[in-house]
């Protein structure tokens, strides 16, 4: 790249060419007043402003800087006198059009802060429109997190680059000629009923405060209630896989403002929930004591905690009671029916140091690999695909990776709603004129942006990836040289997919046989194509099949080890991917290392020194079962509610109930929680130092922004705590110390210690050196399987386990809601996500409803072999025919009561989301409801 040098306030700098000479300013320390131009990645340089305004020697006008770049022997002033003159003149004239300073509800935006610095209060020269009412345009404040106030606004259009160009959420455009150009959402709506999703990019970009955050002002929003905070700590998001990197807002050990930060996976960006849903933490629902069941306590089966006085099942404990009780409670069960008679579940909300000790907790202190954790309702059968099809279970590739692909697939995943930051670089790159194919049983938004789009039919996932291998083998679109190098099992696929020609498999999948033809041929040919996909594959009986399919796709076409290409199953939670690595599963020890080989297992019990279990261990639904046998009588289930996420949550509730002694550690008093014999009240994300790993192996740290509430201690504290309590001798001190013992046990650590991560704040992994950058892609010379190939396994059709019937005439399909993270105990708890999407609901599609003869809005009951739950009916085009869609995340109309649990026999993961279900009319909601 070639560099220029140019003249600079006197002072001679270099350039490269796509900088700014407002950009090289502020690399070289001079801090050019800027507003229109967002000082941030994927922001375009509108120059609408003048703010920026330098002199350039020569040049008859002012240059504005954010947009102006450097040439060769330029010589470039920022501080003569005319410049600073004319951008005092625009800070002026804008000032003179805007409510005074002391009067404006946010006073601390950037322009009032620039404005402050140059003395500028506003202007005895003009006259001020705003004083002759002419601009006062009131307060729009029907979202529930973001208000309103276009007397501040300058029409800058950085909120319009935000939400159509960095989210391309495109609900912000100007309206309005001359002095009346101001920010429209959905042409005309008050932003509360647009189609706006809160993410907040355009109040993070507003230098003004013409968008503003609610949670920063007084209870009217009118003025600002929070000048300044105590501290600003740099951490991640507690939520989703994508791993946000965020800065924390700390007022009297309050957080009150989440932005995003400038991390690998997130430039920035945050979405609703990282921005705007941080408040459970401070929930007057926080455990803040240890708890004790009472002896008089109503039987667990038999209760719904929400309308039962905590008080009459629990009494609160002192620490020493607590621990006490709960590590005596697991340690008799132990001594009299051993190791295989206790189970833990561990969270993948949590640290990977809290993962790791729990996991060594189970297996050293129980003698047993019952530990396992969400995973296994999440991406259990894709992780055993690729285990057997590429020797690991991470992603070849970082979602980012879109950005250079030239053909993008997203199957069974509904990233705007459940990884929306990952989403912003799949909408950007369909806008820069990538591929995009969007294949789901349910419509979404990001068809919006696709190429192609198809709706298929539900469960039909490996007629429909068959008939495009069918293409690829047919057509000779595989790419020979690179199977004849990598790959495996390729002859067998030939003959698998031989029956699976698009004109026999169109009315299977309900994709025309042209269009499969087309989609084949998009992916195999083009230079650079990634797969992204999610619980749509994952959670069938068939999931692992499904996965089997994608990677023998990748293998063939040898779309997989370069930059663009790959397979990126989209992590869940947080640290699913850092948890799993860490051990928190019933067959491995860290980084997939099998119980069962005799030599690593040697090799921990030398670690820790005991004799561990040589088998595997059970996995979360078959563990359920084994309660209801009576093989296992204790539990520990940290920052996991399964009592609400496991399916079949009748027969789930009933194994908790039935345990002996159930320890449960959270942060609420969950579903879970009211089955336990002891609760312990633990730390909250905010509140807690350690590392994760998200979806694109980045290894990040949260630090903590709060002190812990009342009581409430460390997880990893209390895990130690109960460690020590059935007898082991752990001793830590810190949680830096816990990172590296387990990293010496996970070579995929190698190079990344604790001050590395603390230093850098996010390191990829696998990383080559202690100095230099991790490897972002991996398999590009090969898979780490024993011969160094990958190999393909074919899959058949199977049906999803319970189809519909005369009965049961309707499908089932659950997931989730953009403001509501799983089983709610956070969400519902956050008072703008509550808000947002604030009752239980079941959704149809507008035909389906008349067909059922039912009314949207009012009240039914959804119905399978296995319970009833009630539900608000809502219409939503985008759910298929025959279809009925929930959420699982309310407690009021519970959609585990309703779903299947048999499993997949690889991954062990359960049918979630497909079952037979039928609906019935309750009663019309009130209308005035
Ligand atoms: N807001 C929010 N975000 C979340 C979460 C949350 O609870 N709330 N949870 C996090 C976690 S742990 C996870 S795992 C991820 C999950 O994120 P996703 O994988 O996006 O999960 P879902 O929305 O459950 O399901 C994805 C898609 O599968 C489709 N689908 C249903 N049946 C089939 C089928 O037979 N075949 C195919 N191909 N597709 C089908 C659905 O229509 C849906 O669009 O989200 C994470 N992010
Ligand atoms: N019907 C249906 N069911 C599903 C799914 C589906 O698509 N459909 N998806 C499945 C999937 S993919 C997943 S991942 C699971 C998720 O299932 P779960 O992991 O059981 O769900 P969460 O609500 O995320 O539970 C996290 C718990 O941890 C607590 N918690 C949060 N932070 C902390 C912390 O720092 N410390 C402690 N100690 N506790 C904390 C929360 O209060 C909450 O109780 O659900 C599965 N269940
Ligand atoms: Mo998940």
């Amino acid at each position: 790249m070639t560099t220029i040098k140019f003249t600079l306030d006197g002072k001679t700098v270099e350039a490269s060419p796509e900088e700014s000479i407002w950009e090289v300013a502020r690399r070289e320390g001079t801090r050019i007043p800027h507003l229109c131009h967002v000082d941030k990645p994927g922001y375009r340089s509108d120059g609408n402003c003048r703010a920026c305004m330098v002199d350039i020697e020569g040049e008859r006008v002012l240059a504005a800087s954010c947009i102006r770049k450097p040439a060769e022997g330029m010589v470039v002033r920022t501080d003569t006198e005319r410049a600073d003159k004319s951008r005092r003149m625009v800070f002026e004239l804008l000032a003179s059009d805007m409510r005074p300073r002391e009067e404006t509800p946010d006073n601390q935006s950037e322009f009032w802060q620039w404005a402050a610095s140059m003395d500028i209060a506003g202007s005895d020269r003009f006259e001020s429109k705003f004083e002759t009412g002419e601009a006062a345009r009131g307060i729009d404040h029907s979202n529930p997190a973001i208000a309103v106030n276009l007397d501040a606004c300058i029409a800058c259009n950085a909120c319009v680059r935000a939400c159509r160009e960095v989210q391309v959420n495109d609900v912000i455009g100007m309206g309005g000629r001359g002095n009346h150009a101001a920010p429209v959402f959905d042409i005309r709506d008050p932003m509360g009923k647009s189609t706006c999703v809160t993410c907040g990019e355009c109040v993070q970009a507003c230098p003004t405060g013409a968008l503003y955050e609610k949670t920063l002002m007084s209870e009217d929003h009118r003025t600002r209630a929070i000048q300044d905070f105590d501290r600003v700590v740099d951490s991640v998001c507690p939520f989703c896989g994508v791993g946000c990197q965020t800065k924390v807002a700390v007022k009297d050990n309050t957080i009150v403002q989440v932005d995003g930060r400038n991390g690998p996976a997130n430039e920035n960006r945050l979405c609703v929930k990282g921005r705007f849903g941080f408040d459970y933490v401070h929930s007057p629902d926080r455990l803040t004591t240890p708890l004790i069941r009472r002896e008089d306590a109503p039987k667990a089966g038999d209760m719904d905690l929400r309308f039962v006085d905590p008080m009459e099942v629990f009494r609160p404990a002192t620490w020493e009671e607590a621990l006490e009780k709960a590590a005596s409670g697991l340690k008799s069960i132990h001594q009299a029916d051993g190791g295989k008679a206790i189970a833990g579940f561990g969270s993948a909300k949590g640290s990977n140091e809290e993962a790791y000790l729990f996991q060594k907790l189970i297996r050293e202190g129980f003698g047993t690999n019952n530990v396992d954790h969400c995973t296994r309702l999440c991406h259990a059968s894709s992780v055993a695909a690729l285990m057997e099809g590429v020797g690991s279970g991470a992603v070849s590739a970082p979602f980012t990776d879109a950005l250079i692909a030239d053909c993008i697939i997203v199957i069974g995943a509904r990233p705007t709603t459940n990884h929306p930051v990952a989403a912003t670089y799949f909408k950007q790159a369909a806008k820069l004129g990538k591929t995009l194919i969007v294949l789901d049983p349910r419509r979404q938004d990001l068809m919006r942006h696709a190429t192609h789009a198809l709706q298929f039919k539900p469960g039909s996932d490996v007629a429909m990836l068959n008939a495009f291998l069918h293409v690829i083998v047919e057509e000779r679109l595989y790419d020979e040289q690179y199977i004849q190098a990598n790959v495996s099992g390729f002859e067998a696929l030939k003959e698998k997919v031989r029956d699976f020609s698009p004109e026999a498999m169109a009315e299977v999948c309900g994709v025309d046989a042209e269009t499969l033809r087309t989609v084949a041929r998009t992916y195999a040919t083009s230079e650079r194509s990634i797969i992204f996909w999610g619980m749509g594959i994952s959670q069938h009986t068939h999931g692992t099949d499904n996965s089997r399919c994608l990677i023998a796709m990748a293998l063939t076409t040898g779309h997989v080890g370069r930059p663009g290409t790959g397979l990126h199953p989209l992590r869940g939670q947080n640290n699913v991917q850092g948890a799993s690595d860490a051990g928190l599963i019933p067959m491995f020890y860290p980084d997939y290392r099998s119980v069962e080989t005799p030599d690593i297992r040697n090799e921990f019990e030398d670690l820790w020194g005991r004799s561990l279990d040589p088998a595997r261990g059970l996995t979360v639904v078959e563990i359920m079962d084994a309660i209801h046998d009576g093989e296992i009588r204790g539990m520990y289930v940290l920052g996991e509610n399964p009592a609400m996420s496991d399916p079949d949550q009748i027969h789930a509730r009933a194994a908790l109930a039935k345990l002996d002694h159930l320890v449960v550690q959270d942060i609420f008093l969950t579903e879970t929680a009211w089955h336990a014999d002891v609760v312990l009240p633990a730390s909250a994300h905010a509140e807690k130092l350690g590392t994760f790993t998200n979806t694109n192996r980045q290894v990040q740290i949260g630090r903590p922004a709060l002190d812990l509430p009342g009581e409430a201690r460390q997880d990893w504290e209390l895990i130690v705590a109960i460690a020590r309590g059935i007898g082991l001798d752990w001793t830590y001190s810190h949680v830096s110390e816990v990172y590296t013992e387990m990293a010496s046990v996970m070579p995929s650590l190698k190079n990344i210690s604790w001050e590395r991560i603390e230093r850098e704040d996010a390191v990829t992994y696998p990383a080559d050196a202690p100095d230099k950058p991790g490897n972002e892609i991996i398999f590009a010379t090969g898979f780490p399987t024993k011969n160094r190939r990958g190999s393909i396994v074919p899959a058949d059709l199977r049906a999803p386990d319970e189809v519909p019937d005369e009965e049961y005439p309707l499908v089932l399909t659950t997931g989730r809601l953009l403001e509501h993270w799983h089983t709610g105990a956070m969400t519902r708890r956050a008072g703008v996500l509550d808000e947002l999407e604030p009752q239980g609901i079941a959704a149809m599609n507008p035909y389906e409803i008349e067909r059922q003869g039912l009314t949207p809005g009012q009240m039914i009951s959804v119905l399978t072999r296995r319970g009833a739950v009630e539900a608000v009916l809502r219409a939503d085009r985008e759910v298929a025919d025959g279809m009925v869609f929930m959420p699982f995340c309310f407690n009021e109309s519970p959609a585990n009561r309703l779903t299947n649990p048999q499993l997949d026999p690889f991954g062990k993961i359960p049918e979630f989301k497909y079952c037979a279900a039928r609906v019935e009319s309750l009663k019309v909601a009130d209308a005035a409801e």
